[in-house]
């Protein structure tokens, strides 16, 4: 379908009639609605659809730069980026056996881009939607050059919550997280669960493939699968630093929460030759529990 620029947007629906459905700009997933049609990402009410920049919401990729500690744009380019739907014409992948349908699109770097990062790649996204509306994201980053080059990537998830203040992560206990907001200074977790009261902006380091996130207000846990993605991001920017950013409602705060399966701490380094994976499996289930005070 074509979008509100005229731009190629997939949108893909649930086989067999059910009506999850996942709607992607470019390389960015942009919607994922469960079985009920109710949106499970988050997006602001002032994000500037201004193609190809990523928009404030959804989940845009983080490659080949997470954050700003490195020479390129915050969170690199990838997200930024006019990505091309590898089935031409645009078909949608129907896979029988596991009941998903799923659309490829591939990323390859512009001249533009290798001014700023000298290193040639494909980057290979299968986006896929089950029978029972849980998203899927593969990316494959294939080293076509010459000589080897290092990266770091991260699925910026914006999750969409009924009241941060309601909301507990599961899974990151005991591990040593990165602090942004104290200079990337080391700590270790002490907390059972990770409650909101104030700004998070962490890298929580060697982390379990499963996260949750526990939402009371909803009675909904998401439940984060990743594979290839050793740390998970936590950012909440609260009431003052949402206040200043542009493209984010003034109490939208509220609403959202990033847990980003990712690869920071250990960039990953790719000969000539060799391919990355990073799998992440989003899913949204009825959960009844109550908030540990
Ligand atoms: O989630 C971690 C983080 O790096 C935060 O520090 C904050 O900057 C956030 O990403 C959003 O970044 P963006 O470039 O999307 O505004």
């Amino acid at each position: 379908v074509k979008d509100w620029n005229g731009i190629d947007q997939v949108v893909l629906r649930a086989p067999r009639g059910a009506s999850a459905r996942a709607s992607l700009h470019g390389g960015q997933v942009i919607s994922w609605r469960n079985g009920r049609g109710e949106e499970l990402l988050f997006t602001s009410s002032k994000a500037i659809f201004r193609p190809p920049k990523a928009i404030r919401g959804g989940i845009p990729l983080c490659f080949p730069q997470f954050g700003n500690c490195g020479s390129l744009e915050q969170h690199g380019f990838a997200r930024n980026r006019m990505w091309v739907v590898e089935d031409d014409p645009p078909r949608l992948r129907t896979g029988e056996s596991t009941g998903c349908v799923s659309v490829d699109l591939l990323l390859r770097p512009s001249e533009e881009d290798l001014k700023c990062w000298p290193h040639c790649f494909e980057f290979r996204l299968r986006v896929s939607l089950g029978a029972d509306g849980d998203l899927s994201m593969i990316s494959r980053i294939r080293n076509v050059d010459g000589k080897k080059f290092t990266f770091s990537f991260a699925y910026h998830t914006y999750l969409s919550v009924s009241d941060i203040s309601e909301v507990r992560i599961e899974g990151l206990e005991t591990l040593d997280y990165l602090d942004n907001l104290c200079n990337r200074e080391r700590f270790t977790e002490q907390e059972d669960a990770i409650t909101f009261e104030s700004e998070v902006d962490r890298v929580y380091l060697g982390s379990p493939d499963v996260v949750a996130v526990l939402d009371h207000g909803k009675k909904q846990t998401f439940i984060i699968k990743k594979e290839g993605l050793p740390d998970t991001v936590v950012w909440n920017p609260w009431e003052k630093k949402s206040k200043s950013i542009v493209d984010f409602g003034d109490d939208e705060y509220k609403q959202m929460l990033c847990v980003d399966g990712a690869a920071v701490e250990r960039p990953i380094t790719l000969r000539p030759g060799e391919e990355w994976t990073g799998r992440l499996e989003l899913s949204a289930v009825p959960s009844s529990f109550c908030i540990k005070n």
